[in-house]
């Protein structure tokens, strides 16, 4: 995020630890308000409209997500948490005393909870989301559960520039990417985002990434269009948020969910297909949509573990360890960052 008065990089702290100059909650939101109209516009105008799907997650979108994972059809998180807790000692073992958790997307820190249970050396806690709402909630329940972690939570967009508070300096850092998040990205963005989490870490570090594998196509489709609605209606809140935050029209009558395997491109895709020949207004734009034309909302590529190892060590990583979990297959990858000597590594000769 932008400040828009300095000009320069700017996170936003919502705690008391906010780096200076200020950025005022209000003001936060106006540049995040200011985002999300220039990208739904740019999306809507586009020849194929799509939009990022960062912008599900208001706090309706993230409270339909937390109800996601709770359907029987959505396996990923399900199961990367029970082969995290399977792997949380293998993992806590690798981890030297007074690290920093960093965590990529945190919504509301489930999985957080497995590693510092099992490594109770993390001394600090930092939860990067775009969610302000879904960032406080949890933020503050981990510091009242675990009242040694010291927990400084950075509403903000992790694709960003994003500086770590001044209590991460010269400790050992831990990146966690959990849920599949990476999925989302494209090629490009996940090598981009890959690059620059290896900037905000630093040499001593470790990187553990969730990540969701190619499976059969009847799996992968049930768990993104389950049975009772809730991913329809997750997928259908983003029209929901332009009409409430950037004035629309749209009927959400007017639209389908459509998930899909991309077999090609070896992702899923969400896409919101308009039923008619209909006009849609936005943030003082008119959209004009075709009877069964498609808004693109959301990629989720899923990995093989030879698709995951390229893509870290095209970004400066390399896949020192990797977890899989029985079928429906998902995999925690752990990360270190390539040319650098780990201190893990020395201190499991010990
Ligand atoms: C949280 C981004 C990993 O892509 O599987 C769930 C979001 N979308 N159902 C995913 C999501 C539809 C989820 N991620």
């Amino acid at each position: 995020m932008t400040n828009s008065l300095t000009g320069r990089a700017e996170p936003m702290l919502a705690t008391s630890q906010r780096a200076a100059p200020p950025v005022q909650p209000q003001e936060a939101m106006r540049l995040v308000r200011g985002a999300f109209a220039t990208d739904v516009v740019a999306g809507l105008s586009a020849r194929e409209k799509t939009l990022p799907a960062k912008y599900f997650y208001d706090a309706d979108g993230s409270e339909l997500f937390e109800a996601i994972c709770r359907t029987p059809e959505y396996y990923p998180t399900r199961v990367e948490t029970a082969l995290l807790q399977r792997v949380a000692p293998q993992i806590a073992a690798d981890i030297p005393e007074g690290a920093v958790l960093v965590e990529f997307g945190s919504g509301a820190s489930a999985k957080t909870r497995v590693i510092l249970d099992a490594a109770p050396q993390i001394v600090a806690y930092v939860p990067i989301d775009i969610s302000e709402d879904a960032l406080e909630k949890a933020a503050a329940a981990v510091s009242r559960d675990y009242p040694k972690v010291r927990v400084v939570p950075i509403a903000d967009d992790f694709t960003g520039a994003i500086r770590l508070p001044a209590a991460a300096r010269g400790r050992f850092k831990i990146g966690f990417f959990p849920g599949s998040t990476i999925g989302n990205f494209t090629h490009t963005e996940a090598l981009r985002f890959l690059g620059s989490a290896k900037q905000l870490l630093g040499d001593d570090s470790v990187l553990l990434i969730g990540a969701d594998l190619v499976k059969d196509e009847t799996t992968l489709v049930a768990a993104y269009d389950d049975v009772e609605g809730i991913t329809a209606r997750f997928n259908k809140n983003l029209l929901t948020r332009i009409n409430r935050e950037l004035s629309g029209d749209f009927d959400l009558e007017a639209f389908d969910h459509l998930a899909f395997w991309n077999a090609e491109l070896t992702r899923m895709e969400m896409h919101l297909v308009s039923r008619a020949n209909q006009i849609v207004n936005a943030d003082r734009h008119t959209f004009a949509f075709k009877a069964g034309e498609r808004l693109h909302t959301e990629n989720s590529r899923k990995f093989t573990t030879e698709s995951f190892a390229e893509l870290a060590a095209r970004s400066g990583w390399s896949v020192t360890r990797e977890w899989i979990s029985p079928a429906p297959q998902f995999a925690i990858f752990s990360l270190t960052p390539e040319g650098s000597n780990p201190f893990h590594v020395n201190r499991r000769k010990n």
